[in-house]
């Protein structure tokens, strides 16, 4: 067939590529850094998936100098021979929509992938694409270019005894602006893929600054569990179980430590369930029950003190929870696929951890009093947190409310869900922030230096810290298991620093703060960060604000003569209304949504971050701190 005559089939496959083409955002969720992940996401879980069928054990990714990316396994192979349509299969598979899903009948272990769209919306969305084939004793090449059009039809390039696929993609870059590849990202999420799959090998190489990463893990998410806790003093060693009860495959790994906060994660066949859902519920319930049991049948808690909150036994804990559920059980609730549904996972998992924990229990003695010994100090810590809170709001306000509403410029509108709630650095930027608010709307908490670290602290150390318990009064919607999202006095909390590393360091100590003390906060996406202008240029239709060092590039462009340029070092150096203007006003400010949306690794980061080793801090603030941070929100 000639180069440029299609036929009608060729017209469908272009027409359907260019539908990704013109919204990319349908097919992969964004085109900013996230989405440009994605394409890596589509053809590793390809491979994923082949390991997961049982061919295959290593996985291959390397960050190429020149901007693409070349993903390989050990796997079967693409099959190379040639398809209903005429064309050969690997074409079919990378040039037809939602086509090549590997999904074998019977097999449930899928990944999940991005609605498994599969490597033809990768290869829509790439200047070129070409894919090695070893199968067969033979190794096969087809390559594409400009979104998909075949540049090269399939051909056997070679022999080889190897059997796998190797893909090479280079993103259109037109498509991702100023996006690259995150090696961090990369290999944050194939650690996570190593850690659930134990018979696989994952290596992550970046060819630009010369390093590379291996993941394998021969105890699976006994090892992911250590490697979460790794920054904190276990009680005992790695608890780990398994079962299975109806068609459900249930696989557990969990370990208590000394600190606060409770970090369960689950995943439903591999693929994290962010959200939670029923099968979370039915751990929470089996271990709060088997403790509960634990304790009465030794006579460890006192009938008349009542038994454990669930609260109580999960401080603390650290847990990976790994579900395998057929196809056809399988349920999600909401349109994500971030919350499991399926209403046999949550008797299944209940079952399966209350016999094997209170087997635990029974068989380590020592291991169990430690344990229930630090859940009677939070079910004390919390009643009294409790008493404490009642007493304040039963209106016997005392001196240190009245010091506390001295410092908060309240908004004067009822509208509490319209209101917004600005926590300040530093008094001076809190005086013209008060200055050029918008009363009615927008409060201004002005606060002074660094807050407390609040990866160690308890409760109690949080009621006591002066500068927690005015974000505390000011929200109004209590603390930990008492928080309230609903009742929070205002629809946002808006964090404003300097946009410096001090700035970023407050940031991420107020982030840890809500993290751990009012997680709904930022689950509900009520938490922001303002975007104070980095410059201001005089142009010949007056100041101009810029974020970044890029757009001043953009912008100087536009100027004839040598521009005006102002750097800001920090709030400080902007009068209020410049302040009101560039930062607050919802006309025109730039918000970042902090949106924690791994809480694993985020529980990870912040121990990086907050632990007292201090250089990886250093190189997680510089190299991530906007990673936690989702996209610009214009609002
Ligand atoms: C670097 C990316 O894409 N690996 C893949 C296979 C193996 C088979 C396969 C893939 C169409 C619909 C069946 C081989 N032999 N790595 C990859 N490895 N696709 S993609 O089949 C796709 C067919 O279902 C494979 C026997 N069965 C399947």
């Amino acid at each position: 067939m000639s180069k440029n005559s299609y036929d009608a089939s060729s017209i469908k496959v272009l027409e359907g590529l260019e539908a990704v083409r013109k919204r990319p955002g349908m097919y992969i969720g964004s085109t900013d850094k996230r989405g440009l992940h994605h394409l890596v996401w589509e053809i590793v879980d390809n491979s994923i998936d082949e390991v997961i069928n049982g061919y295959g054990d290593h996985i291959k990714i390397t960050l190429n100098k020149d901007m693409s990316v070349t993903v390989s396994d050990n796997g079967r192979g693409v099959p190379t021979g040639m398809h209903e349509t005429g064309k050969s299969t690997p074409e079919v598979i990378y040039t037809v929509l939602h086509a090549g899903g590997k999904f074998e009948e019977g097999n449930y272990k899928v990944s999940g992938g991005l609605h498994g769209v599969g490597g033809s919306v990768v290869n829509a969305l790439s200047k070129r694409m070409d894919v090695t084939i070893y199968r067969d004793g033979k190794i096969s090449n087809i390559r594409f270019n400009n979104g998909g059009e075949v540049e090269s039809p399939l051909k056997t390039i070679g022999e080889s005894k190897k059997t796998g696929t190797t893909v090479t993609f280079l993103p259109d870059y037109t498509i991702f602006k100023n996006c690259n590849f995150s090696y961090t990202t990369i290999c944050e999420r194939m650690q996570e893929s190593a850690f659930l799959l134990p018979e696989i090998t994952i290596d992550v190489i970046d060819e630009l600054d010369k390093r590379e990463a291996h993941f394998h893990y021969e105890k699976g998410i006994t090892n992911f569990v250590e490697y979460i806790n790794e920054t904190k003093n276990p009680l005992h060693k790695v608890i780990h179980y398994n079962g299975t009860k109806n068609n459900i495959e249930v696989d557990i790994a969990l370990q208590y430590t000394d600190s606060y906060n409770e970090n369960i994660v689950s995943f439903v066949n591999n693929v994290k369930t962010g959200d939670g859902g029923s099968h979370e519920v039915g751990f929470k319930t089996g271990i709060t029950k088997a403790f509960n049991d634990y304790a009465k049948d030794y006579n460890l808690i006192k009938a008349k003190d009542g038994s454990f909150d669930g609260s109580d036994v999960r401080e603390g804990l650290t847990a990976i929870v790994s579900l395998k559920i057929p196809e056809n059980l399988l349920q999600f609730e909401g349109q994500t696929k971030g919350k499991l549904g399926t209403p046999e996972a949550r008797p299944a998992v209940e079952q399966i951890t209350y016999d094997n924990l209170k087997f635990f229990l029974e068989e380590n003695k020592e291991i169990a009093i430690s344990i229930i010994d630090k859940a009677s100090k939070s079910k004390l810590a919390r009643e009294a947190a409790r008493k404490a809170r009642e007493a304040a709001r039963n209106g016997k306000s005392n001196k240190k409310e009245k010091v506390i509403s001295e410092k908060l410029a309240r908004a004067t509108g009822k509208e509490y869900m319209k209101n917004e709630l600005f926590l300040v650095e530093g008094d001076s930027a809190g005086g013209s922030a008060k200055l050029c608010r918008n009363r009615q709307t927008q409060a201004i908490l002005p606060l002074r230096g660094k807050v407390l670290n609040c990866e160690k602290a308890s409760v109690s150390e949080i009621e006591a810290n002066a500068e927690l318990k005015l974000i505390e009064y000011a929200i109004g919607a209590g603390l930990g298991q008492e928080f309230d999202y609903k009742e929070s006095n205002y629809g946002k909390v808006i964090i404003m620093t300097d946009a410096d590393v001090d700035g970023s360091h407050i940031q991420i100590l107020l982030i840890t703060f809500f993290y751990r003390f009012m997680r709904p906060l930022i689950e509900e996406g009520m938490l922001y960060i303002a975007t104070p202008p980095l410059y201001s240029i005089e142009t010949s239709h007056g100041k101009e604000y810029l974020a970044t060092d890029e757009e001043l590039e953009e912008a100087k462009k536009k100027v004839r003569g040598v521009p005006k340029v102002q750097r800001f070092k920090g709030l400080g150096e902007m009068n209020a209304d410049e302040l009101f203007e560039t930062t607050m006003d919802p006309a025109n400010r730039r918000l970042m949504r902090v949106t924690l949306t791994d809480a694993a690794l985020a529980e990870k980061r912040i121990h990086v971050l907050m632990g007292d080793k201090v250089e990886p801090r250093k190189e997680w603030i510089n190299e991530n701190v906007d990673f936690t941070l989702e996209d610009d929100f214009r609002k």
